[in-house]
């Protein structure tokens, strides 16, 4: 296994930041966002940057940066996963947040149930019994979940073991819980490969995960185990995939199978050399940020975590100075980076 390295672990973390507040600038469109719009974008990064007409930032993050770092933090100062300061993190954090955020429509339903008994009673209770006790199946656990991979590095059963406990304060559907593992892994993955690590080595072995954990579901609803399977398949063939395939064979909405599963694909088929003409000038993480955004759905949420996967690859040199300045929070997301190297 690869040493811990700090550039990877820096990547991680603003790769994950840089994902979620260009992704954002798009999220509500739902539909595909044009190569060119995107960089022209961040070509206007880089001027008002550079010229320092712009404010300190101009980039909001949103839920899903802002959970993640709780959870990050929550982490390093208790010493462990605690389930309980987790919630109460996510939970007081929500009522102090601005409305630019965007929390998922139900998921406040569980911070209030939580505050009422002031973080005291189950940590797991609420989200329990969201949707009539069939638990949230949106992307709102794989989203934040990558910090759990950075603290948990030496063991990937713990890495498995508290994505799962971390999904379940908020998303309990088996869906939800597979997708916040699967991304863990990835991001785990990414984070223990070396560069020579190619995208099949990576997808066989989220395959062999996904099949333990969906071993016991009945063929026709193994999503991860037919989605990854798809994902051979486009990679494999020929030409770049076409959006209507990608929509068809993955998705790009609110749930998590869908987000989760077009985040890794945006990062393996960059990984296999596949780049579209227009990005083949930026770095490899670059890349596999605007190209998760281009599918359009969860802009934002794909794009934040393929840029965790991406970073915790690459590492953060291939991110540019000016794309992590224009971004809120990138300072804390260094500390986060730095706190959780140590
Ligand atoms: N743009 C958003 N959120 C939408 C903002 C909505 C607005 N506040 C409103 O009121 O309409 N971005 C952020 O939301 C996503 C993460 O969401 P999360 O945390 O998974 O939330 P939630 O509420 O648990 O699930 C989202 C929706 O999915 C549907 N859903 C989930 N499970 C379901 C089930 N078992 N049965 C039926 N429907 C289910 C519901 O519509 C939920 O509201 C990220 O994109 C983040 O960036
Ligand atoms: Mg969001
Ligand atoms: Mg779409
Ligand atoms: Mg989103």
């Amino acid at each position: 296994a690869q040493m811990r390295s700090r550039s990877k672990y820096y990547g991680a973390v603003l790769g994950a930041l840089v994902g979620d507040c260009i992704g954002a600038q798009f999220e509500s469109g739902w539909c595909p966002v044009a190569f060119s719009t995107l960089l022209k974008l961040t070509d206007t990064l880089k001027e008002k940057v550079s010229d320092g007409s712009s404010e300190k930032w101009m980039l909001y993050y949103t839920d899903d940066t802002e959970m993640a770092h709780e959870l990050g933090k929550s982490m390093l100062s208790k010493g462990a996963f605690d389930a309980k300061n987790v919630a109460e993190c996510f939970g007081e954090t929500y009522f102090a947040s601005k409305p630019c955020r965007w929390y998922g429509g139900s998921v406040p339903n569980v911070f209030k149930q939580l505050q009422a008994v002031r973080y005291k009673g189950d940590p797991y209770g609420p989200a329990a019994k969201q949707f009539n006790g069939q638990g949230s199946y949106g992307n709102g656990s794989a989203m934040r979940v990558f910090p759990v991979s950075l603290f948990y590095f030496e063991d990937v059963d713990k890495v498995m073991h508290f994505a799962a406990c971390s999904s379940k304060i908020t998303h309990s559907h088996i869906n939800a819980i597979n997708g916040a593992i699967l991304q863990a892994l990835a991001v785990h993955t990414a984070l223990s490969s070396s560069r020579d690590t190619t995208w099949d080595i990576v997808l066989n072995k989220l395959t062999k995960y996904a099949e333990k954990l969906e071993e016991s579901k009945s063929i026709d609803s193994r999503v991860y185990c037919q989605k990854l399977n798809e994902m051979y398949r486009m990679i494999l063939a020929k030409h770049i995939p076409t959006q209507n395939e990608i929509d068809d064979k993955i998705g790009t909405g609110i749930r998590s199978d869908e987000a989760m599963c077009a985040a890794l694909f945006s990062f393996l088929l960059i990984l296999a050399g596949k780049s579209p003409p227009e990005l083949s000038h930026l770095s490899p993480i670059c890349q596999v940020i605007l190209y998760a955004i281009s599918l359009g759905g969860d802009t934002d949420t794909i794009a934040t975590m393929a840029g965790a996967i991406a970073g915790a690859y690459y590492g953060e040199e291939g991110i540019p100075k000016n794309w992590i300045q224009a971004c809120e929070g990138n300072e804390e997301a260094c500390n986060l980076a730095l706190n959780l190297f140590n």
